[in-house]
């Protein structure tokens, strides 16, 4: 994460989908307090509950995890609540239960998860056009296709393995950041 920062991200997710949930409060309190000192922001995935206990920003929801309502219950209003979705009617739906950001793909192909039915580029234009919330593109992003992905109408890309198999992660970090905040200074 410390790479990451130096190199200009920041957004951070700490999503572990094989730890307890005693190891992901554990590393969740750390990243914590990593992101306060560094000024960027930090969310915990699937867990609101974890994500207030340790100091986080916010949560990152899926589908099949609380509702957003209840999320908000337990967070507070100030916290950030994101979900993932992958259809235009989930994201609309995301925005009305008071989401602050929906996280939206596959929009490319990805081996990191079985992510679902491949969204594509034009969709994330589409979504947009009925959203005013922030849309953070997500699943095969890398440094060739993230400035389509900006030019498209996403606010941000949610980004694993191209930062995270990358040789050298800061460069790759930085790179990414550059390229998506060129497109967000042209909008
Ligand atoms: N969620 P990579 S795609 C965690 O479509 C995740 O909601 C997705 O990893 C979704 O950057 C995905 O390595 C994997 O493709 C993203």
């Amino acid at each position: 994460m410390s790479s990451a920062i130096a190199a200009g991200v920041r957004f951070f997710q700490y999503r572990n989908k094989k730890a307890d949930r005693r190891h992901t409060y554990d590393v969740a309190l750390r990243l914590a307090i990593l992101a306060r000192e560094s000024g960027v922001l930090f969310i915990v995935n699937d867990h609101p509950d974890i994500a207030l206990a340790a100091g986080a920003d916010g949560v990152h929801l899926g589908q099949d995890d609380l509702p957003i309502d209840i999320a908000r219950k337990v967070l507070g209003s100030e916290k950030i609540i994101g979900i993932s979705t992958h259809s235009q009617e989930q994201a609309c739906e995301a925005q009305y239960h008071g989401a602050d950001y929906v996280g939206f793909g596959p929009v490319f192909p990805t081996t990191t998860k079985d992510a679902g039915a491949l969204q594509g580029v034009e969709k994330v234009g589409l979504i947009r056009k009925c959203l005013s919330i922030p849309i953070l593109a997500i699943g095969g992003i890398n440094r060739g296709n993230v400035s389509d992905v900006m030019a498209a109408g996403a606010d941000g890309v949610a980004v694993i393995s191209a930062i995270l198999s990358a040789p050298d992660i800061k460069e790759a970090s930085a790179e990414l950041a550059k390229a998506a905040q060129r497109i967000q200074g042209e909008a």
